[in-house]
């Protein structure tokens, strides 16, 4: 997968540098550039901001600097998914994780302050696949740390970037569902054992007591995503009880 990254802060991006996805890029699996936007300013100042139109408080990106990095960056061939992270975009979710994690060539545009002039996103879609997502109902200063959250969740959907593939089937979300706790040595801590079960070798019952705990779990905390659940994972697939 082929990734570029357009930010007025490229320093926010050296975490990319370690751990798997560090790996993933090391290994050829990930091709990622970050890109400095004000490369594409010709003030003296470098200026990538302006007052908004109509009045307000804050600063809004302007067109310029942005439209001449897109033309750079975005390929002429397919057009490539342009994801840019803002509190007013759709939410990310697994199901939109997988989706990006699909894609031959994602490129984030990053912006700050109070966003970015509308324009460039309305002439980014002449070229490109668009996305505005957001990670939440809150507010961040900028969308670095939302592209860090995004990449994390995309590249380790890629097919050799995990360790071990099994890990994607049991976690939470894999299902619709919050995972479980999960327990490991020593048998006793603190005088807190581990659930009996779980030490029984009896892999059917441990498959429907983790179902189990799961299920309570999500009602508990997230009774929302009960309610759009497919039948499949009140039965963990099978057709046993
Ligand atoms: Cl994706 N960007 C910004 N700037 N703030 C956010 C966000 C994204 N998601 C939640 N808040």
């Amino acid at each position: 997968m082929r990734v570029d990254i357009i930010s007025i802060f490229p320093e926010y991006f050296s975490p990319l540098d370690l751990s798997l996805i560090g790996k993933a890029r090391a290994t050829g699996l990930l091709d990622l550039a970050v890109h400095d936007l004000r490369t594409w300013t010709h003030d003296v100042h470098r200026t990538v901001d302006d007052t908004p139109y109509g009045g307000g408080p804050g600063m809004v990106m302007r067109p310029e600097p942005w439209g001449e990095a897109l033309d750079a960056i975005l390929p002429a061939g397919p057009p490539a998914r342009l994801v840019v992270p803002t509190p007013a975009g759709q939410p990310l979710r697994q199901a939109l994780a997988h989706e990006l994690a699909a894609e031959s060539h994602l490129v984030f545009g990053c912006g700050r302050y109070e966003g970015i002039d509308q324009r460039v996103l309305d002439d980014a879609a002449t070229r490109a696949r668009v996305t505005e997502v957001s990670l939440g109902d809150y507010v961040l200063f900028g969308g670095e740390v939302a592209v860090l959250v995004i990449l994390e969740a995309v590249t380790r959907l890629l097919p050799g970037v995990l360790g071990n593939a099994d890990s994607l089937a049991e976690e939470s979300h894999a299902h619709g569902l919050l995972e479980g706790p999960v327990y490991t040595k020593p048998p006793v801590w603190r005088d807190r054992g581990v659930p009996e079960i779980l030490r029984s070798g009896d892999h059917g019952r441990i498959a429907r007591w983790r179902r189990d705990e799961a299920l309570l779990r999500t009602a508990r905390r997230r009774p929302d995503m009960l309610a759009t659940l497919s039948p499949m994972s009140w039965t963990n697939g099978t057709s046993r009880r």
